[in-house]
């Protein structure tokens, strides 16, 4: 399936939802703890077949500012994880030459997960190659008002003129600040929803939904998404 992309019309930047590992251990009768863990051996597949396509950036949703609502067991669980993924594989990603950048409230997280993704972040900021972006401790909305926030301070401070604030200039107050928008959407596990992701930058988005649960999502899945991506007409709202 590989060999049908089309290498001249790739999506730049693709956004995915790592759902349904909650649900996949529960039908096996594994711990939650179990899913998360299958969860992050997709992961690391998808990424790998991201970089060898030739993606620019994909975004992986990993942690919502809702998800602190979940039992303090899971997440203390899912807070160990950014440090156990880059113990694994961030040798991997600095020979790949990928560079890891992250959005959201690093600072709302527990001092070794930040300082864990704060030392990935350093070690490959100089990379040229893909741009593995993680969605930690992320809110659409709560990015939003943040950016409404700093732009009304820079008004009220008379480093930005009101007639300035463009959609280009709004968007720079995002965490996303110099990326493109996302091309494509992708949320398993058949859930038909955004889930507060990207709010303002998925406009335009072509989204794309299945229904397998993440841990069981394969690289067939991945290109499929791709080749119907491929064979969508975007108008962005022209005719
Ligand atoms: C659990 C499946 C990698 C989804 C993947 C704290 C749920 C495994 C990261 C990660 C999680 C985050 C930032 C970073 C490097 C790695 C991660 C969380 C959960 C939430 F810079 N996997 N992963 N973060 N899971």
């Amino acid at each position: 399936m590989f060999e049908l992309v089309h290498k001249n019309k790739l999506p730049e930047h693709v956004a995915i939802i790592m759902d349904g590992n909650g649900r996949w251990a529960r039908e096996q009768g594994l711990p939650r703890m179990t899913g998360h863990k299958a969860g992050m051996d997709t992961l690391i597949d998808i990424v790998g077949c991201a970089n060898e396509l030739g993606l620019k950036i994909v975004t992986f949703y990993a942690f919502s500012t809702e998800n602190w609502k979940r039992p303090l067991q899971e997440v203390s669980f899912l807070m160990q994880l950014p440090e156990e993924y880059l113990q694994k594989e961030l040798h991997r990603l600095i020979e790949k030459n990928i560079v890891i950048t992250v959005m959201g409230d690093l600072e709302g997280l527990p001092g070794n997960t930040s300082v864990a993704v704060k030392k990935a972040l350093q070690a490959t900021r100089n990379n040229k190659g893909m741009i593995l972006n993680f969605a930690l401790n992320y809110g659409g909305r709560s990015e939003i008002l943040n950016a409404v926030k700093r732009v009304s301070r820079d008004v009220s401070d008379g480093v930005l003129d009101e007639e300035h604030i463009t959609e280009e200039v709004f968007s720079s107050y995002l965490y996303t600040g110099g990326f493109p928008d996302p091309d494509l959407l992708i949320r398993p596990s058949g859930e038909l929803r955004i889930s507060n992701f990207l709010l303002w930058q998925m406009a335009y988005t072509e989204l794309w939904f299945n229904s397998i649960l993440w841990p069981d999502f394969k690289r067939e899945h991945f290109l499929e998404a791709i080749l119907d991506y491929q064979n969508r007409e975007r108008r962005f709202g022209g005719i």
